[in-house]
């Protein structure tokens, strides 16, 4: 089902590349149901190739964007608080570890703490998991790996099965920084408390970054900078279904949209068409139309409040035991705890 992967640091670093139908073919098969759907859809998830993960860590750097700043000032001020309110020697599993820049706040913490750590980061870009892992193990030599290049739900059960032994006499942190938690709707979001839920034990901790609401005149600028560095990412999404699916989008007749949907508390992020026009994509034999001023849904971002992470805990088997926020309230860190029942 899944093959591990030695790289040249053997005894503390290993790859689990988990079987999923072949990438390609769920990118054909999504693609293909997004485009001819009636309103379009790209999913999210598609955004993160080898260049998307680099556009995305480049949007990170903007001043606009704002998230990544105040989620590494809450984690630079107060990691070893974070660590120091779950009890006993743990293991860390972070999902969506991307560069797993601030990762490091809490991994240094956890040395600091305990020693040593095993990390275990779950990606779907096995580029940035051999490049942050490298450089993880360059750095601290009282680190092991163990990383999955999976999507979630699958890795969460493989990190669940084949640890038993390493869960006894060791805590579980779950951790899920950036906001990602974002990207799903309020549904999806408590099925993914859920199954984190189900590979933690009572005692144990989910930690979630997470954007709050505010002014529009903050958020959006985050979401459409003015170097287009956002759009580039967006459109990177035509430019792949061309580049592995032999599309042929001309992407120049593309824009890249965002609004905020203050009802639902979330950005919404749209690629419009900016003329009529007709694109084929060969190897999904499929002809998409679009009218001028069509838009392809390709991300929701959604922002939130105490209450409703207090209330999505509350839902999945966990109680928010406590939060921080960046010195501008614009960013929260939160912790939860694993409660008894599921
Ligand atoms: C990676 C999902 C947290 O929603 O802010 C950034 C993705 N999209 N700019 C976000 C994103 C456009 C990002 N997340």
């Amino acid at each position: 089902m899944f093959s591990y992967i030695r790289s040249k640091l053997p005894d503390r670093y290993t790859l689990v590349r988990l079987a999923q139908d072949s990438d390609l073919n769920a990118f054909a098969k999504d693609a293909r149901a997004g485009l001819a759907a009636n309103p379009k859809y790209l999913y999210p998830k598609y955004f993160y190739d080898d260049l998307g993960s680099k556009l995305f860590e480049a949007i990170c750097l903007l001043p606009e964007y704002y998230l990544t700043r105040a989620e590494r000032e809450i984690l630079s001020n107060h990691a070893d608080a974070i660590v120091e309110s779950i009890e006993g020697p743990a293991r860390l599993i972070e999902l969506g570890s991307g560069s797993a820049d601030k990762t490091r706040y809490l991994i240094e913490a956890l040395l600091k703490k305990q020693g040593e750590l095993r990390y275990l980061p779950i990606d779907i870009s096995d580029a940035s998991l051999e490049a942050s892992s490298a450089e993880l193990l360059k750095v601290y030599p009282q680190l092991r790996i163990t990383a999955y290049a999976s999507d979630y739900f699958t890795a969460l059960n493989a990190t669940g099965e084949a640890s038993l032994v390493e869960k006894i006499g060791n805590r579980t942190i779950a951790l899920f920084l950036g906001s990602n938690i974002g990207n799903f709707n309020p549904e999806e979001a408590q099925a993914f408390f859920r199954a984190v839920r189900l590979v933690l034990w009572p005692g144990d901790a989910l930690l979630v970054g997470a954007d709050l609401k505010k002014s529009p005149d903050i958020i959006l600028p985050a979401y459409d900078d003015p170097l287009g560095v956002t759009a580039t990412f967006n459109l990177n999404l035509l430019a792949r279904i061309n580049r592995e699916l032999g599309g042929d989008f001309d992407i120049k007749k593309f824009a890249h949209r965002a609004i905020y949907n203050e009802e639902l508390g979330r950005v919404e992020i749209y690629i419009v068409s900016l003329a009529a026009q007709r694109v084929r994509i060969r190897d999904i034999d499929l002809e998409a139309s679009f009218e001028e001023g069509e838009m392809i849904h390709t991300e929701n971002s959604y922002k939130f409040d105490l209450d409703q992470l207090a209330e999505l805990a509350r839902e999945s088997g966990f109680f928010l035991k406590r939060s921080w926020r960046d010195g501008a309230e614009r960013f929260s860190f939160n912790l939860f705890t694993a409660l008894e029942n599921n």
